[in-house]
């Protein structure tokens, strides 16, 4: 398919997925958000990718939320449909069976921070700034953000943020656990890079159902969580990546995986 909002970029099975519309501080409108769904949909499938990094284009911003232009314009109708392909390119981003890393270079307001909160963790710019400004725009986050951001950082902070609109600083973010690492601005796709390429050196398969069990046993009481997980340990022991993985080990070297 061609994009025309996003540049695509796969190097040793790790895809750099780049929403450029600089001009507008690549906010997300509704060919965006629909490029970027097929695009998952179809790095997913790719079984040559085994991480996908997720950022944008230009020095200012990842994503200053959801294009206002559009949004001022939708019918009742339209805004409904809307909120309904960014909540499935949400859900899609949790359930893709490789990681999805956010570099955020820069502004992550709105629908922008909800997209970096879908993904499996946030690094970003030192000079990167957060917030979710909806209720000054007579709106609340509606791309999962009020769910995933209370799970990640409890309500009580995660209150604060959305209720007063404010926007933060990278440093605020990490240190509220939002952001897991900070890196100047010009350090942020190397480091994202070299963390991706650390995970894409292990069992995909193993990755996979990882981010499979962390992510279902949220949704979980811990009971459930713990007999999910060991029933995806012993399914693992079907894979040849556990057979190779364990047997590289006892032959002390080092394990190429099959992803399989
Ligand atoms: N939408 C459209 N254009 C945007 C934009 C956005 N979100 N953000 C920036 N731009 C455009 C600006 O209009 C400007 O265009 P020109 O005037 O040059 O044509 C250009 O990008 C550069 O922006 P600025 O000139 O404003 O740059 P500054 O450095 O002065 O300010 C800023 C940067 C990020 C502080 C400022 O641009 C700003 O406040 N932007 C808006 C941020 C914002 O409020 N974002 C949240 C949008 S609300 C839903 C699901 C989700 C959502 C909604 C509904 N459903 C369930 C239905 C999500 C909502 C949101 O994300």
């Amino acid at each position: 398919m061609q994009f025309n909002n996003l540049l695509i970029e796969t190097t040793d099975g790790i895809a750099t997925l780049t929403i450029n519309r600089p001009q507008v501080l690549n906010a997300l409108n509704s060919d965006v958000v629909r490029e970027l769904e097929c695009a998952l949909y179809e790095l997913d499938l790719d079984t040559t990718v085994k991480v996908v990094i997720l950022t944008g284009a230009g020095e200012k911003a990842f994503v200053a939320g959801a294009d206002i232009k559009e949004m001022a314009e939708l019918s009742s109708f339209e805004a409904h449909d809307f909120a309904r392909k960014g909540q499935r390119l949400i859900l899609m981003i949790n359930r893709m069976r490789k990681p999805v890393i956010a570099a955020v270079n820069g502004y992550a307001l709105g629908g922008g921070l909800e997209l970096a909160l879908a993904c499996d963790f946030i690094y970003a710019s030192e000079k990167a700034k957060f917030g979710f400004p909806e209720v000054g725009l007579g709106v609340i986050p509606g791309f999962g953000g009020t769910q995933n951001l209370a799970r990640l950082i409890g309500p009580n902070k995660a209150n604060e943020l959305v209720f007063s609109g404010r926007i933060i600083s990278a440093a605020k973010a990490c240190e509220w656990g939002i952001v897991n690492e900070l890196s100047a601005p010009e350090e942020l796709l190397a480091k994202v890079l070299a963390t991706a390429r650390e995970i894409a050196g292990k069992g995909a398969v193993g990755v996979a159902y990882a981010k499979d069990a962390i992510a279902s046993g949220l949704n979980m009481t811990k009971e459930d969580g713990f007999r999910y997980e060991a029933s995806i340990f012993g399914v693992l022991f079907a894979t040849s990546d556990q057979r190779e993985g364990m047997g590289a080990f006892l032959e002390k070297r080092t394990a190429e995986f099959k992803g399989k």
